[in-house]
């Protein structure tokens, strides 16, 4: 464990910092984590959700899955660690959009967004999602036919390639990489921040418990993103 003071002032001489982020970043919005407690969802697993093959099969599951994802995300606001992030490149595997509405501009999304569908077949039509309104039923593409489905990257999809350039362009750029809220076990979001240290980074996790990503820290700090985001990236001297 690291103290959050001393680190702040590390982070004040910082250049480019950069931030990865995953859902523990939320939980304080109140959206849930994939992982840990209280993963289970009308008695599935929502890893078992997030799949082509579960959409395939249970294509109307799959969207009441993402409709009820899309009315918490709807209630949700942004919390204090979204605040602190404004100022810094964000590469999140978040599928909300808290940190825009917090007023961040340099976010990239690897594993897409809620607040978009497009076509499962990639004909290249898209449409964007008001996640206040009544929740989308399975319906076909205008362009091609092919059903419609949220804008997420799901487990066995490729992420996109514009997507991981301008991610790992971040991680080879940042002198201090952030890690905050996620279990880094999924690939290949997590292996940025093996890029970051490789190119020089100073890696900070932050994490309410120690993760995947632990080994890899220069410093650790056990605590909740909300509680420590806001001190350790204070500008106050
Ligand atoms: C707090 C806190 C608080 C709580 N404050 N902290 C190499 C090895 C093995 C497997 C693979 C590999 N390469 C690829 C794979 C397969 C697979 C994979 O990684 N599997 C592993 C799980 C084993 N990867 C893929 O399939 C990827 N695609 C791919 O590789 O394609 C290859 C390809 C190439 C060419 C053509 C075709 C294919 C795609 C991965 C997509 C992941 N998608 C999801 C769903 C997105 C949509 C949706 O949201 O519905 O992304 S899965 C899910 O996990 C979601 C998340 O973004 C992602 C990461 O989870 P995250 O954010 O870390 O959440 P949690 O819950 O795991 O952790 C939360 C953490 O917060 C915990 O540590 C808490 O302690 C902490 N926390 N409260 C601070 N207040």
């Amino acid at each position: 464990m690291t103290d959050p003071a001393a680190l702040a002032e590390r982070l004040r001489d910082a250049k480019r910092i950069v931030c990865f982020s995953g859902a523990g970043l939320s939980a304080a919005s109140g959206l849930a984590t994939f992982r840990g407690d209280g993963g289970l969802w009308r008695q599935r697993d929502p890893m078992t959700l997030a799949t082509p093959g579960a959409f395939a099969a249970e294509p109307e599951l799959v969207l009441e899955w993402y409709g009820e994802r899309r009315r918490r995300l709807a209630e949700a606001t942004p919390n204090a660690a979204h605040a602190a992030l404004v100022p810094v490149t964000n590469i999140t595997q978040n599928v909300d959009d808290l940190l825009e509405r917090a007023g961040a501009s340099d976010v990239v999304h690897l594993h897409g967004t809620l607040v978009r569908d497009r076509c499962h077949a990639a004909c290249g039509y898209d449409e964007p999602i008001d996640p206040a309104d009544p929740p989308v039923a399975v319906r076909a593409c205008p362009q091609c036919g092919a059903p419609m489905r949220p804008a997420v990257v799901w487990f066995g999809e490729a992420l996109a390639e514009a997507t991981i350039d301008a991610a790992v362009e971040a991680c080879t750029a940042a002198d201090v990489f952030l890690v905050v809220g996620t279990s880094a076990v999924v690939q290949p979001a997590a292996s940025l921040i093996d890029v970051a240290r490789d190119a020089g980074a100073t890696i900070i996790v932050v994490n309410t418990e120690s993760s995947a990503a632990s080994d890899r820290a220069h410093h650790e700090i056990i605590g909740a993103a909300a509680d420590v985001l806001p001190a350790l990236l204070s500008a106050e001297d």
